[in-house]
């Protein structure tokens, strides 16, 4: 794959007859799409319904975990049946489609379609090549081919896990009987249990790709999924408790809340002394309770899962009850227009009544991709959304959780006086650091292996020479004089 801003290669297939009349109605069926910007991910998408501006589509979504799309050759597979659709990565189902997911629209797919290979410069989705686009780009394809259809193997297991976690499964579907498998893990990772079709794995702390060598009678092929092993998610920055002064400011609430209300009921998950005590409004549907907030600076990392939100509940709501979190951006979202400026919502239910429990708010979805990832500044909290109910939420200890993090707070403070420019790069590297003395500069690739570093710089500024490096994503380690250490990511292409 090619790679940079405004690059659009698509693998794409549109009806040859038009049985069911001009785009979308007779469909458009997209094997592969991929936006130079976003080189770890790729699409499948299917395009019907009316006439524009009625036209729906459907999209599943991948991510390739650690190494980009443009490292290396990767199959693209599209499996196409009489209706139902699946699309593959080096063998790893990632989306599904059938005529039930079309809302009740005609699923106009099985009928005669043709290829077509492009790569877009610029357009309404990636946006136009801008001054860290570089020229020439090339999509480069080795071959394609079609297939009459026995269902193919397909390998299934997690894309991401914990460091060090044990007994991850990851098997073959549609192995045939005659195959033989040979396996391999990233380093540090030991197979725990082995066969053709399965092994169970115990992972260390390096991430790196899962691979099956299945052989037959009629030849050999790969089966892979990239695997990000992860560090342990730890408490990062504590947005508000109550008992110390908050890092987010309450703007407004529909019902009434107290910053200092006491403790209901002490426990081993809450023995503060103070909490938030608010109480829904009934006669509102949509009770908001909204704060305004400077401490989320790449709202990527909330819907990445890189990053979580955590909060003390504790209320007389019924288990089950929903919390819902938005991030948006207060210039843009209004009361009343939804769903623009809301970059993100996080989603959780009670489990508990009337005594402290901890909750995470795992990801929901992005109401509106136009929010920029650095344009958040506002918390909206919405207790039992879509309800008329009037119960007592007392909320406690929210806090952001980072990954392998446990001097959040300094680290936040670090990461905003560091500026890299320019990224994507291409031969150099400039790190300045606004307040602070680097000593160390460490580059780690996307396994983690270092390899680049520089030592006692003492300065606020240095500049990197990084054109022998192949392209990539790669992250830089920066220690302080001061000792702090923050990592960052960046792209050399
Ligand atoms: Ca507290």
């Amino acid at each position: 794959m090619p790679v940079g801003q405004g690059i659009w290669p698509a693998f794409w297939m549109l009806p040859t007859d038009r049985v069911y009349g001009d785009w979308p109605r007779s469909g458009e069926l997209d094997i592969m799409e991929y936006l130079g910007h976003e080189p770890f991910t790729t699409h499948g998408t299917l395009h019907f319904g009316d006439p524009w501006p009625n036209n729906a589509s459907v999209t599943g979504s991948f991510v390739n975990q650690g190494k980009g799309l443009n490292e290396g050759f990767h199959d693209y597979v599209l499996e196409w049946k009489e209706n139902s659709i699946k699309w593959f990565v080096d063998g790893y189902l990632y989306n599904e489609k059938k005529p039930s997911d079309l809302s009740g629209k005609n699923w106009p797919f099985n009928q005669r379609f043709h290829f077509l290979l492009n790569m877009a410069v610029g357009g309404g989705w990636p946006g136009n090549p801008d001054g860290s686009t570089v020229f020439p780009q090339n999509y480069q394809i080795d071959y394609i081919r079609v297939y009459d259809l026995v269902d193919q193997p397909y390998i299934v297991g997690a894309q991401k896990v914990n460091q060090g976690e044990a007994g991850k499964e990851y098997k073959i579907e549609n192995l045939p009987t005659n195959a033989t498998t040979a396996w391999t893990v990233p380093e540090g990772a030991t197979i725990t249990t082995s066969s053709d079709k399965s092994i169970r794995v115990t992972f260390g702390t390096s991430s790196g790709a899962v691979k099956a060598l299945v052989t037959t009678p009629c030849g050999t092929t790969t089966l892979e999924i990239a695997v990000k092993a992860e560090g342990a998610l730890a408490p990062s920055i504590t947005l508000e408790d109550f008992d110390t002064p908050g890092k987010i400011t309450r703007k407004s609430s529909t019902g009434v809340f107290s910053d200092n209300a006491p403790n209901p009921g002490k426990s081993s998950i809450n023995d503060s002394d103070l909490c938030g005590k608010y109480a829904r409004s009934s006669g509102d549907q949509y009770d908001v309770l909204v704060y305004t907030m400077s401490d989320i600076t790449d709202a990527s990392q909330f819907t990445s899962g890189e990053k979580k939100l955590y909060v003390d509940i504790h209320t007389n709501a019924p288990i089950g009850s929903t919390i819902l979190f938005q991030l948006e951006n207060s210039n843009t979202a209004l009361a009343n227009n939804y769903p623009t400026g809301r970059h993100s919502r996080y989603q959780a239910t009670t489990k508990k009544q009337n005594e402290w429990e901890r909750i995470v708010i795992p990801y929901l979805d992005r109401p509106d991709q136009s929010v920029p990832n650095g344009s958040v500044n506002q918390l909206i909290i919405l207790f039992a959304p879509n309800s008329f109910t009037n119960h007592t939420y007392y909320f406690d200890n929210f806090q952001i959780y980072a990954r392998g993090v446990s001097t959040g707070v300094i680290e936040d403070k670090l990461n905003r006086a560091i500026n890299i420019h320019p990224v994507p790069t291409q031969d150099e590297l400039t790190f300045t650091v606004d307040g602070y003395k680097m000593n160390n500069l460490e580059i780690f690739n996307a396994i983690g292996n270092l390899v680049l570093k520089k030592g006692n710089i003492q300065s606020e500024r240095v500049t990197l020479q990084v054109g022998d490096l192949p392209a990539g994503q790669y992250s830089a380690r920066i220690t302080t004089t001061n000792q702090l250490t923050t990592t960052r990511k960046f792209l050399k292409i």
